[in-house]
């Protein structure tokens, strides 16, 4: 088997591969980070699409490891853009000296248990070997491309938005369709409308939204920022978000009506994910989520002029913010433009992709000289198994989820010793700021990893840990409305085929933080040490 290349391989060097670098360097291991791509950043590299900007505000959209580095980073506007944020990691990269033990246009094709350590092999046919694989994959980069027969077909040009390509797509003056309306297609339908001849959206199902809000962002507001930080940071760490908004503690049903409109307005102005936590309950109310879904509703239709688009648009077959909650900028305005249509394919579905564009099973014909698929991913296991990854006996891990995912906490797998995975399934993941779950994840893997380095013990979850945890996974789930959004992608419902599973655990991050620290303090009882 020969002696290991390095200590640790770390696949992916994202926002989590790039800590887990600096962090396990810092704690004396030596580091192999493997990345497919030409360069670092992860979701940051390959989305970039028009429009592609975070969701989370920028001055906690970021690492907190480093003081130093919170206060020499200047973010330019309130939700960072995808340069801006692929910026801010080359520059991590460039000052923590990463670069050296990043190899770019590595894609692993197998990572495989040797009794002990890791071979992980790449698609040229190269192998490293390692002690402990960490796994940094992201949750949202495995693409989801529906199989529409005739795609191939297709005479015009086509593009999903996650394999956006780096020199653009020129879509002036040309007939452009979109295919999504999540997150995604939320964001990037305003910007294609502006450059395109005529822009069709096909809608499935129609989504709430929030403003945005965005804009530059001052010295004055961000000096205030920086000088807040400790703060910033203690109320993310006790947040059930990894937010650093403190959640509303008003019952709006107490609220008399003119009360709580006021509240609602206020929420809306202010913009963003922010709306959300200004309503008390509202991911486990029924009532006060309907009320808050109503507000909502009537936003559509004051803001869309066509009553039809507008009743189209506007969503009655899930509660608000039971599938992630899109925030935009001038996307209801959009459907106000001449050179917009939007077509319902719940009510008259895509039959077909033809050479000239897209067919519904009316019959009905949508001609297109570009094809934009904003429809999503195969979300937090879709990544994991993009690769052969093989445990004890050689049992393959497409195997072993074959009904589902099992982790213990969504950091480790029974039957797979010594691997860890950053935000996996089961961990709070894309529930709560990134950055924040993915330092807590590094982190609580390093303790692991210094430990085990120290009594050569190698390290896996028991089943009965496995189990139990599942449980809490479903019940957290069960104990808010989020399992009721049939169509969701945090179910696994988006990818024809999967295991309907709800993945992310939703008790918060604050709980989850707290359960994996007793875990650690308690000597990992759900790990067995061999
Ligand atoms: O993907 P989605 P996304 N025919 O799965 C539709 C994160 N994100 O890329 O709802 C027709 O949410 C599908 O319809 P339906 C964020 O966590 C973050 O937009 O399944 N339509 C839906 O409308 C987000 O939640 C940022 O009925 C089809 C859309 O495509 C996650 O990424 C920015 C279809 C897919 O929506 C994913 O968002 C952007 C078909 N065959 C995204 N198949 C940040 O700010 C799918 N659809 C950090």
């Amino acid at each position: 088997m020969g002696e290991p290349d390095t200590d640790v391989i770390v696949i992916g060097a994202g926002f989590s591969g790039l800590y887990a670098l600096h962090r396990l360097r810092s704690r004396g291991f030596s580091v192999q980070v493997l990345e497919q791509a030409d360069g670092v950043g992860g979701t940051w590299y390959w989305n970039r699409y028009p429009g592609a900007r975070c969701d989370s505000e920028s001055y906690y959209y970021c690492y907190s490891f480093d003081p130093e580095l919170e206060q020499e980073w200047r973010w330019s506007e309130r939700y960072p853009g995808q340069e801006e944020i692929r910026g801010y990691l080359e520059h991590v990269a460039d000052r923590y000296d990463l670069r050296r033990d990043i190899a770019l246009g590595v894609r692993v094709s197998v990572a495989a248990w040797d009794g002990t350590g890791w071979t992980v092999t790449s698609e040229d046919g190269s192998s490293r070997r390692c002690r402990w694989l960490v796994t940094a994959v992201g949750c949202l980069s495995t693409a989801n491309v529906p199989d529409i027969p005739g795609l191939d077909d297709f005479a015009g040009e086509w593009h999903h938005t996650g394999h956006w390509p780096h020199d653009g797509v020129d879509v002036a003056g040309k007939r452009v369709g979109v295919i999504g309306t999540g997150s995604t297609g939320i964001q990037a339908i305003p910007v294609l409308a502006e450059q395109a001849g005529h822009l069709t959206v096909f809608q499935r199902t129609a989504n709430y939204s929030i403003p945005a809000r965005n804009a530059p962002l001052s010295e004055d507001e961000m000096a205030a920022t920086k000088a807040d930080y400790p703060a910033i940071r203690r109320v993310q760490q006790g947040s059930t978000n990894g937010h650093p908004f403190v959640l509303s503690d008003v019952d709006v049903l107490d609220l008399p009506a003119d009360r709580r409109r006021e509240l609602y307005e206020a929420a809306w102005e202010r913009g963003g994910l922010r709306f959300r936590a200004a309503v008390k309950d509202v991911l486990t109310d029924p009532a006060v989520n309907e009320v808050t879904s109503d507000f909502l509703r009537d936003k559509i239709a004051e803001i869309v002029d066509d009553p039809a688009t507008a009743e189209t648009l506007t969503p009655r077959d899930h509660p608000f913010a039971t599938k992630r909650p899109p925030i935009d900028t001038h996307y209801f305005e959009t459907y106000n433009r001449p050179n917009v249509s939007l077509v319902d394919v719940k009510a008259d579905p895509i039959a077909a992709i033809t050479p000239g564009g897209v067919r519904l099973e009316s019959g009905a014909e949508h001609p297109l000289d570009v094809l934009v698929f904003a429809t999503g991913f195969d979300a937090l296991t879709g990544p994991l198994l993009s690769f052969d990854i093989r445990g004890r006996d050689g049992r393959s891990l497409r195997e072993a989820w074959r009904d589902g995912p099992h982790t213990h906490l969504g950091l480790g797998i029974a039957g797979f010793p010594d691997l860890f995975t950053i935000t996996g399934p089961g961990s709070p993941s894309v529930l709560t700021n990134m950055p924040t779950a993915i330092e807590q994840h590094v982190d609580w893997i390093a303790d692991l990893l210094e430990r085990l380095r120290s009594t050569g013990e190698t390290a896996e979850p028991t089943r009965d840990a496995e189990e139990d945890w599942a449980r809490e996974v479903a019940r957290a789930a069960d104990a808010t409305l989020l399992p009721q959004a049939a169509s969701s992608w945090y179910l696994g419902a988006n990818v024809p085929g999967k295991a309907r599973v709800f993945l992310p655990y939703a008790g918060g991050y604050a709980r989850y933080r707290r359960i994996c620290c007793e875990e650690a303090d308690g000597g990992y009882p759900g790990w067995t040490k061999t």
